[in-house]
């Protein structure tokens, strides 16, 4: 499939009835680009309203994401609120109400994380048509611009290989359309190189963003023959894996990619990955202090709902934050 450059995420807050039309229009447009079904199209919209019409009657306020996933024609809509909660029960158990009940019916994959008083992660996945094959590893990603900007300085990448995946983070220079240039030569230098050297990677990044304002950029690895994950960052694009409860940091080195002549001197770690690990890379957007055990059961939950959970919790607000998580398919622990 080579670099899948992975679009913006585009967020609509929802705090009154009138904002649920906003997202549901955002979800038909999008979809009328990837199937040519009215029955698609009205299943993904109409389930968009039911999951915003929800944040603002049982949690007041919330917003929700939405992407299309680039490789395949599908797309994904998550509601994330901090309100009181949903029931507990699991999707069909009939303790969700008829909306979530509905949108899990219509939707390729449903996943609800909600905690009393944490607030309530649903995603809806939409896959028009037939999907490719599954692959070994799941990514999840959110990536969203500063308001008011519509273009992301941050930017996001993955490319799957036969023995895993690689996972690239950009962060340009500031934000606004040339952190957004900055971001983007970076990850369009690095479509179809092939390349597994995590050096060269970073190396690619550097080059291409000579011509712009610059950047940071950290990239991983996830080898599932070798059972492991090598890392390399330049700057504040950070790492971590978490197995078993035990979380190892991924240390990047300072400096900046592209405002130099020489690229910084770049190191690769390693580190274990076992059956159950999960790998994430968070931009500056996020604060310090980022959280993966609290809550201890939000690890069990799809790529998409970690990294949407994660930035409901940790995004400054005031800079362009993207979360993005790796995790064995199948090999979800809590
Ligand atoms: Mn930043």
């Amino acid at each position: 499939m080579g670099l899948l450059i992975q679009p913006s995420t585009e967020l609509f807050p929802v705090a009154e009835t009138s904002d649920v039309g906003a997202a549901r229009r955002a979800v038909g447009k999008l979809a009328r680009t990837l199937t040519l079904s009215d029955g698609d199209v009205g299943a993904a919209e109409l389930a968009t309203a039911e999951l915003a019409t929800n944040l603002e009657v049982h949690a007041g306020s919330g917003h929700v994401l939405v992407r299309a996933i680039p490789g395949r024609r599908a797309l994904e809509v998550i509601a994330v609120d901090r309100g009181p909660g949903v029931g507990g029960a699991p999707p069909g158990g009939g303790g969700l109400g008829v909306g979530l009940e509905a949108v899990d019916r219509m939707a390729s994959t449903f996943d609800l994380f909600s905690r009393r008083a944490g607030g309530t992660v649903a995603l809806a996945r939409f896959e028009f048509g037939e999907p490719p094959p599954p692959t070994a590893l799941e990514v999840g990603g959110v990536s969203v611009p500063a308001a008011p900007f519509d273009a992301n300085g941050d930017g996001w990448a993955v490319e799957y290989d036969e023995a895993g995946c690689t996972v690239v983070v950009v962060d340009g220079l500031g934000h606004g359309p040339s952190a957004h240039e900055a971001a983007q030569a970076a990850l369009t230098a690095l479509a179809d190189t092939g390349e597994r050297d995590l050096r060269t990677w970073l190396q690619r990044a550097h080059d291409a963003m000579r011509s712009t304002r610059g950047g940071v950029a950290s990239v991983a690895r996830v080898d599932l023959v070798r059972g492991v994950v090598e890392f390399a960052g330049i700057g504040n694009v950070s790492g971590t894996t978490v197995a078993s409860a035990e979380r190892r940091g991924l240390a990047s080195r300072p400096g900046l990619l592209g405002t130099e002549h020489r690229v910084p001197r770049i190191e690769v770690v390693e580190v274990p990955w076992k059956r159950g690990s999960t790998l994430v890379l968070w931009s500056d957007g996020l604060r310090s202090g980022v959280r993966l055990d609290d809550p201890p059961d939000l690890l069990g939950h799809d790529p998409a709902v970690v990294a949407a959970a994660l930035h409901r919790d940790f995004a400054r607000g005031n800079d362009d934050a993207t979360v993005v998580v790796v995790q064995e398919r199948g090999a979800r622990t809590s």
